[in-house]
């Protein structure tokens, strides 16, 4: 069994750092912060006795040999960065359980055939640049320079804060895997949802992930002044912004399996007594299906436009990121499933509503994930609570999966 205790104690430490005044944990992508966690979990993967290094795109890895050294490694993380105000266990439960298992078996002399590598990919959340999986996107070799363009709401490009950081962006090609040497990567994660909690269960195994698209709308309309501007003359862009906040509502409950999400808004100039110029806002849109997914994206931009011509404002939208569906591979579910009944937990598998790098690995290897139960759910918030028994129950079935997939041929 792995060692609950320095689990739940690294992870309250590493959850010092970035900690909000309102309780909630900011460490975003290339910031100080981030900066000394990866210092810290650098510093446990050493105690662990892994060979720790960066790579091109800035993924903390730790790396334990395997028998045959230059058989394919067997992956094994998640993040370290956070979104606004979030919670200590999105990302770093997977990345400190991976260093777990890992320090374990070498306490215990394990070895097995293939290198294992833990790894602490760079900007999962993509919080700081409304675009995320910079790391992992690296890894799987499908980043380009181009997409480095995005930029924080302070003007600095992820270009610009790679290179702050010490990387060089004309470089990250150098973080890709040759397609071969992977042989499969599995993530422990929170679930960020109320299934293990209904189902009155500590862990379950993931069976696919969900596809999202992120989107940037602009409404622009014209400027006047509140208390002068008759209501019928009027070209509001924030009334029309808020009609097609509602429509996002309406076709994302249509489907029934559908999630849509506006989380940030500004509106210029801001004044209290001007009629708004322009509002900005963002549109975070999922489902298992990606057809589904699509067609109600479709039918959001179509209304939108209808509401921007009924109101005589300009309804803009600008695709920021698009991640297909992906399902986790049987390799590495039968793995996890074995491991839960080795330990004697249920065998109970869900679908993942949150997004994961495990989505950008799938075309360079099988991937798999493990969630551990959230306390009412909640996730991205101070709020965002696992027991320490669940996290340890989480951290025992990976180390039986990592075991058996590194063992094996
Ligand atoms: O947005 C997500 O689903 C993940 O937390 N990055
Ligand atoms: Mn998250
Ligand atoms: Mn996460």
């Amino acid at each position: 069994m792995i060692n609950g205790d320095r689990l739940w104690n690294r992870l309250l430490e590493l959850g010092t750092i970035g900690k909000q005044p309102s309780g909630g944990i900011t460490r975003l992508s290339f910031t100080k912060e981030e900066r000394a966690a990866k210092e810290k979990v650098a510093s446990y993967m050493k105690e662990a006795g892994l060979a720790v290094y960066e790579d091109a795109v800035g993924n903390l890895i730790g790396r334990k040999e395997g028998k045959e050294k230059d058989a394919p490694a067997v992956l094994v993380g998640s993040h370290i960065d956070s979104v606004y105000n979030g919670g200590m266990f999105d990302g770093p439960l997977g990345v400190l359980a991976a260093v777990e298992v890992l320090q374990t078996m070498n306490e215990r002399g394990v070895k097995t055939k293939h290198p294992i590598e833990v790894v602490a990919f760079t900007d999962e959340e993509g919080a700081r640049f409304s675009y995320g999986m910079i790391g992992s996107r690296g890894m799987a070799g499908t980043l380009s320079e181009e997409e480095l363009v995005h930029q924080d709401k302070h003007g600095i490009s992820l270009a610009a804060a790679m290179e702050e950081a010490g990387l060089d962006p004309g470089k990250i090609g150098k973080a890709a895997r040759r397609k071969g040497s992977v042989k499969a990567y599995v993530e422990l994660h929170i679930e960020q949802g109320r299934v293990l909690e209904q189902a009155n269960l500590p862990v379950g195994i993931v069976t696919g992930i969900a596809g999202l698209i992120w989107a940037k709308l602009t409404v622009k309309g014209k400027a006047e002044h509140a208390g002068a501007t008759p209501m019928p003359i009027r070209r509001d862009p924030l009334v029309a912004a808020a009609q097609i906040i509602q429509v996002i509502e309406q076709e994302a409950k249509k489907t029934g399996t559908t999630v849509g999400t506006v989380g940030q808004m500004q509106v210029f100039p801001g004044g209290i007594n001007i009629i708004p110029e322009r509002v900005e806002f963002s549109l975070d849109l999922r489902d298992l299906d990606a057809a589904v997914r699509d067609s109600v994206f479709l039918s959001i931009i179509e209304r939108a436009k209808q509401i921007g011509n009924e109101r005589n404002v300009d309804v803009a939208v600008e695709l920021l990121q698009k991640m297909p569906p992906v399902l986790c591979s049987e390799l590495v579910q039968n793995a996890a499933k074995e491991a839960c009944r080795q330990l004697g937990f249920d065998v109970f598998t869900l679908p993942s509503g949150a997004s994961h790098d495990g989505v950008q690995l799938a075309g360079l290897c099988p991937i798999g994930m493990i969630f551990v139960r959230s306390k009412d759910g909640v996730s991205h918030s101070p709020e965002e609570w696992s027991s320490k028994e669940d996290c340890a129950a989480g951290a025992n079935v990976l180390y039986h999966t990592v075991l058996s997939l590194a063992m094996t041929a």
